[in-house]
């Protein structure tokens, strides 16, 4: 990463108005929280996309919550870096901040920040199939079926699976924020997986500067206005230091 773009990715968002970020699995990478994408992203040779569906756990339910009682096993123990910090301070310094997050770890909540956006859900919260209820468990000991407390249908874990719309609420919020931003920040995504991939871009046609930190490339840095390459744990602290 240059020092000059990191002057003009920093002197931009001191002068920005409404800032939007959205972040990824890379932004936890550093708490220990292992991404989809990345090495640590195979559990039991099965690939996230494979377990991450509707379809996986009509299948076998037991298997995908054994796979979700892994991974918040390996989430309890983790606590937020310092790019959550810094996103955190972010948004006290820039009243009008959006954080928009993929990642359902709770991280971004656990470091202050105040009301992220959370559009794939949280892997904390549960929800009945037979009555909808929702409610939060940090229970690591949960049987491979939970059972509803009031209905005793079977929960599943409060999340969005690959192939399942996004609560639309959420959406057009994450879509407005993109839109009426003059500073997109994208964070630690591979911007593959939409429509929260698409934000960046909805931000640019509307014309934001749109500022993306990524460890390599990814589809966006064709005409992001400035990557910056390096662990977000480093960068967001100094993007945001001058603040
Ligand atoms: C929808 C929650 C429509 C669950 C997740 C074919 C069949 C079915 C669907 C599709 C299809 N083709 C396209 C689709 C749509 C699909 C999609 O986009 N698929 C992709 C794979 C092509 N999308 C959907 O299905 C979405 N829904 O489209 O619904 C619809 C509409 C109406 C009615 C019905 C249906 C739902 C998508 C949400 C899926 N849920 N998570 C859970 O977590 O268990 S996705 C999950 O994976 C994450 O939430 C995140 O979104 C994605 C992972 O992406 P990243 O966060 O970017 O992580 P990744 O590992 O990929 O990358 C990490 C990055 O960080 C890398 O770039 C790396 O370089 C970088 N990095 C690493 N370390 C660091 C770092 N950077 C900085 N510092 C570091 N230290
Ligand atoms: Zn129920």
């Amino acid at each position: 990463m240059s020092s000059h773009d990191l002057d003009i990715a920093r002197r931009r968002l001191a002068a920005a108005q409404r800032v939007t970020v959205l972040t990824g699995a890379g932004v936890s990478a550093e708490s220990g929280v292992p991404t989809f994408r990345g090495a640590g992203g195979l559990w039991e040779n099965h690939r996230p996309e494979d377990l991450a569906t509707p379809q996986a756990f009509a299948r076998d339910p037991a298997l995908v919550w054994r796979w979700y009682q892994w991974r918040r096993g390996l989430i309890a123990q983790c606590r937020p870096n310092p790019a959550h910090v810094a996103l955190a301070g972010l948004e006290r310094n820039k009243p009008r901040c959006t954080l928009i997050t993929q990642n359902v770890d709770g991280l971004h909540r656990q470091a202050g920040s105040r009301d992220p956006l959370e559009i794939h859900g949280d892997i904390w919260r549960l929800r009945c199939l037979g009555c909808g209820r929702v409610w939060l468990s940090r229970d690591l000991g949960l049987p491979e079926r939970p059972a509803c407390p009031q209905c005793g249908g079977l929960a599943r874990p409060d999340v969005v699976w690959f192939g399942e719309a996004l609560d639309s609420a959420f959406l057009e919020k994450a879509w407005q924020a993109a839109r009426l931003a003059d500073y997109m920040l994208v964070a630690g995504t591979s911007a593959l997986v939409q429509p929260a991939a698409g934000l960046a871009a909805v931000a640019k046609e509307a014309g934001a500067f749109v500022v993306e930190v990524n460890l390599e490339p990814t589809p966006n840095s064709a005409w992001v206005d400035v990557s910056l390459f390096g662990k977000a744990g480093d960068i967001l602290p100094r993007l945001l230091e001058a603040l």
